[in-house]
């Protein structure tokens, strides 16, 4: 993306629906978004597309596992893919759906197409193949045991007549692409990878399948109705489908992309057969192919069978929405991959937003109210400040580089560094002390000063937390638009003379208790969560709805217990905590702390027994470690354990 492009095509990967939202997708989804948000604010015309990918084998596979026709399955969860990102606030001009008759049309045009151009011939493929990917695999490529290299699940052996696309014949010219462009895959590092890959030579590709029918039929021109084209041709070229493609070409002035978005285990898709495919339409190339990384979770790889998914809805509504974009956006460098935990997003939250930018606006808003009735003038921030506004513009404006670049975190970095210059300068200035001498006039720079910081950095910061900016906007007066992005960035400006307002604090602090234990694992329904109690946490989540529904493997990913306490015992210095040993029947007794002592004394406890969620990984306490947690419910008549109605061996199994 370039500042200087005056169309901005911004397109996500389009998500299968055999599968819920998770922080995967949202991840995507937000750098999408805030490119998008970003682009627009800069006046450029904008397109940002995302959707969901509803045909193959793993679709009709998925929906006749639920008893329902592949449509009505694809229908439910593409609804819930778009409620998310409705709820979410992302700003796509598009949602294409595959099943989309317009998409349909422009596949089979786009078909037809590359057999006229000679691409296309028909032939039989016997080869492994991977459902849950939805690729092809020579043998050489698959694991020691037959899995699939990317997944490690089994292929199957297919054998059927299918139509090929001569990917081979495109070997040359896609490694001339990758030579003249450097930049055309992003990460530069990624780069290499797809270079050797082609280097190595490409095998033509099997693009229709005969097996299954839930897909985009082949043109009625080709005569030949067992076919249904392979879902990668068909998703793929939804890019260009969902701009009018072979229809109405209503919006075809956005292309090519300027930024397609993909993790890394679809990079070579997007790297390397949908160039092929665009060479064969003879339409230009997408500017930047960008490849994220993996997501892990407590430096675990997230699975379903492990039930450790991270639901972005559940974060979203624990911690709040600007909040979960930054983090994602600020805590990994694009391109790598990175690590969920609470703990991590609650610094970020308390040191970064409430500490650095949420405090600034706090003390703008007692300094102004306090000295100045909140009016604050920019007339002589210059007289007083001219070196400060100076560094601050240049920073700002060096910014937005790293932006086009896709490195956001850095661009974030930048931002924060102008917030400390804010920050710096009020310690360093002392303003009580100027009122306190009678320097009202550079009190008020100093006030102003800070003032245009915060105004500029919402400017900036518009795009990454949209709804907290706005009230940023409504206390500082401003408004955040293309018209003040040139007038306070590009051109280096002051704000206007204003009035501030109070608002609460953007950014309240979360406490160490508060961690909310909802998100803690996606293994605990949302009844269990409401009742669960393990040292002093409470939880804050407390919306069901489908997006939240788990399956009962992912209940199951959850052991619970019966457990019988055999000691019990306060932990000194804290208000709530008993520390207690508890017999699972494992030979040994395990450490648990839980914060229940408002409510049980601690010799009350000794030989009853509770309900424990055993496989919670263990936590560290006030120095002292927690090897599960107890289950409780708890309403306005206080707090009770979950016990068996009749005592069970130590280790019983609940179900
Ligand atoms: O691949 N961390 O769809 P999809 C980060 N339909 N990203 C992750 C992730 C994780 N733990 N898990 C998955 C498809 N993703 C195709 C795309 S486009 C023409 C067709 C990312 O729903 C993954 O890398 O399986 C991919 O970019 C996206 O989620 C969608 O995956």
């Amino acid at each position: 993306m370039s500042q200087k492009d005056n169309t901005i095509y911004i397109t996500t990967p389009i998500y299968y629906v055999n599968d819920v939202a998770h922080i995967g997708h949202a991840y995507t989804t937000i750098i999408a978004d805030t490119l998008a948000r970003y682009a627009r604010l800069t006046g450029n015309k904008t397109f940002f597309l995302t959707g969901t990918d509803e045909h193959g084998q793993k679709i009709e596979t998925s929906a006749a596992a639920r008893g329902k026709s592949p449509k009505e399955y694809a229908d439910e969860v593409s609804g819930k893919f778009r409620a998310l990102w409705d709820d979410f606030g992302i700003t796509y001009d598009r949602f294409i759906r595959t099943t989309d008759e317009e998409h349909k049309i422009g596949v089979q045009k786009a078909f037809q197409k590359m057999f006229d151009n000679g691409d296309i011939y028909k032939g039989n493929y016997e080869g492994n193949y991977c459902v849950s990917c939805e690729t092809f695999y020579t043998d050489a490529q698959l694991l020691d045991n037959a899995g699939c290299p990317d997944c490690g699940r089994p292929t199957t052996i297919v054998k059927e007549e299918s139509y090929f696309f001569a990917l081979s014949k495109y070997q040359d010219r896609l490694l001339k692409l990758y030579e003249e462009n450097p930049s055309f895959i992003l990460p530069k590092a990624k780069a290499k990878e797809i270079v050797n890959f082609v280097s190595g030579g490409l095998n033509d590709l099997s693009i229709s399948r005969t097996s299954f029918d839930w897909g985009v039929k082949l043109p009625a021109s080709m005569n030949d109705d067992k076919h249904v084209m392979y879902v990668w041709l068909d998703a793929l070229l939804n890019y260009i489908t969902a701009l009018g493609y072979g229809d109405d070409e209503k919006n075809m002035e956005f292309w090519p992309a300027n930024i397609q978005l993909v993790g890394k285990d679809i990079l070579r898709f997007h790297a390397i057969f949908w160039p092929a495919f665009l060479m064969s339409l003879d339409l230009p190339m997408p500017k930047h192919i960008a490849a994220h990384g993996w997501w892990t979770r407590d430096g675990e790889k997230m699975s379903k069978s492990k039930g450790n998914v991270v639901d972005p809805k559940e974060i979203a509504d624990a911690y709040g929405l600007d909040a979960f974009r930054y983090f994602l956006l600020r805590e990994v460098p694009f391109g790598q991959d990175g690590d969920f935990s609470q703990r991590a997003l609650m610094d970020r939250i308390n040191s970064d937003l409430g500490n650095d930018l949420g405090n600034l606006l706090n003390r703008i808003i007692g300094m102004s109210g306090k000295y100045f009735d909140y009016k604050v003038s920019s007339k002589d921030v210059l007289k007083y400040h001219e070196k400060e506004m100076k560094e601050v513009d240049a920073l700002l404006e060096g910014s937005e580089e790293f932006l086009y670049h896709l490195q956001i975190n850095r661009f974030l970095e930048e931002i924060w560094k102008v917030l400390t210059i804010g920050n710096k300068a009020i310690g360093d200035y002392e303003p009580w002390n100027m009122m306190k001498d009678g320097k009202t006039q550079q009190a008020m720079a100093l006030v102003a000063l800070i003032t245009n910081i915060m105004a500029k950095v919402a400017v900036l910061l518009k795009s990454v937390l949209p709804s907290k900016v706005a009230e940023i906007e409504k206390s500082l007066g401003i408004t955040v638009d293309t018209q003040s992005y040139i007038s306070l960035i590009k051109n280096k400006e002051l704000i206007s003379d204003t009035t501030i307002t109070k608002i609460d604090a953007l950014f309240p602090r979360i406490e160490e208790e508060l961690i909310a234990t909802a998100v803690s694992s996606s293994t605990v329904t949302e009844t269990a969560k409401k009742c669960c109690t393990s040292d002093t946490k409470e939880i804050k989540v407390e919306k069901q709805d489908d997006a939240n529904l788990i399956t009962i493997d992912q209940f199951f990913g959850t052991s619970l217990k019966i457990g019988t306490i055999v000691e019990a015992e306060e932990v000194p210095k804290s208000a709530k905590l008993l520390k207690l040993q508890v017999d699972l029947g494992e030979g040994r007794n395990r450490q648990i702390l839980a914060g229940i002592k408002e409510y049980y004394s601690a010799e009350s406890l000794i030989g009853t027994q509770a309900c424990v969620v055993a496989n919670l990984k263990p936590a560290k306490l006030m120095g002292m470690l927690s090897e599960g947690m107890l289950l409780a419910a708890k309403d306005e008549n206080g707090l009770h354990l979950l016990r068996p109605e009749a005592p069970k061996k130590s280790g019983t199994k609940v179900s």
